[in-house]
């Protein structure tokens, strides 16, 4: 159903299982967005979240960036939350930071290749390979980006900065429910957040609170609708920490 769902919400006709489909030229193509953040701090788990909540509403696929393995696709597939051949896993060699920002052509193919067989499709979400603390997408590969640190990474790792928690769409305190095993307050973490992202938004999310789940799922569903209007500019959070002074030569 979603992608009959999705054809007939941009005006194609809908399609049987076996008929091949091409992108029109006159329409958007899937919306991106790149999940990114240190390892274990949650993305595949993101990723599955998003899947359950959104795959009866959108027709979605799923890019994965790993190693040498292809441990998080294989994982994504055993939740069973997508068909498993809507999961495609890109293995980078040495570097998954350079597969997702500086030579991003292994994943472009990888997305391209999921739209020509299951096209059309509203989203695709990508897993970075996370070798790299403060790694972020580049705007060619993802529209918009989530980055996720972790309250058991302590509750000052807000305050430490980095491109992807100041810059990225969205950031995401993860698995909030831990928090009090790790004495961390999580109100004080989001507003150090807050305050390191000067107006971007920040949203605490524990895969065991449905609130919060809701609250991801709606932040995924309005970027699709700027994107679909044609009103999402993606943006680049920047390949290092940002820093302050001056370029006017005095
Ligand atoms: N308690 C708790 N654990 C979580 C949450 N999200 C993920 N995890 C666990 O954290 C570990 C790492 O998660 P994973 O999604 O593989 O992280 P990734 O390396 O960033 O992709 C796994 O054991 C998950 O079950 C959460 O919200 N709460
Ligand atoms: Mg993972």
């Amino acid at each position: 159903m979603p992608d009959n769902a999705s054809a007939q919400q941009s005006g194609q006709p809908a399609q049987g299982p076996n008929e091949h489909y091409h992108q029109p030229l006159n329409q958007p193509r899937a919306l991106r967005i790149g999940v990114a953040g240190p390892v274990g701090t949650g993305k595949s788990s993101i990723l599955a979240t998003l899947c359950r909540e959104l795959a009866d509403e959108l027709s979605m696929a799923v890019v994965t960036n790993d190693i040498y393995t292809d441990e998080d696709a294989r994982f994504l597939r055993s939740a069973g939350v997508l068909p498993t051949e809507r999961i495609r896993a890109v293995e980078t060699g040495a570097c998954p930071h350079t597969a997702i920002r500086d030579d991003v052509s292994a994943n472009l193919d990888a997305v391209e290749d999921l739209e020509e067989a299951y096209g059309p499709l509203d989203l695709v979400l990508i897993e970075s390979g996370g070798d790299n603390l403060t790694a972020t997408f580049s705007p060619a590969l993802a529209d918009a980006q989530l980055f996720s640190i972790d309250v058991a990474g302590g509750g000052d790792v807000a305050r430490k900065g980095g491109p992807g928690i100041t810059g990225a769409d969205l950031l995401v305190i993860n698995k909030t429910d831990l928090a009090p095993h790790v004495e961390v307050d999580v109100a004080a973490m989001v507003a150090d957040a807050e305050r390191a992202r000067d107006g971007l938004p920040v949203l605490a999310l524990s895969k065991h609170d449905p609130e919060s789940i809701a609250r991801l799922a709606d932040w995924v569903r309005a970027v699709l609708v700027r994107h679909r209007s044609g009103t999402h500019v993606p943006t680049d959070p920047g390949p290092m920490a940002p820093h302050s002074h001056s370029h006017d030569g005095s």
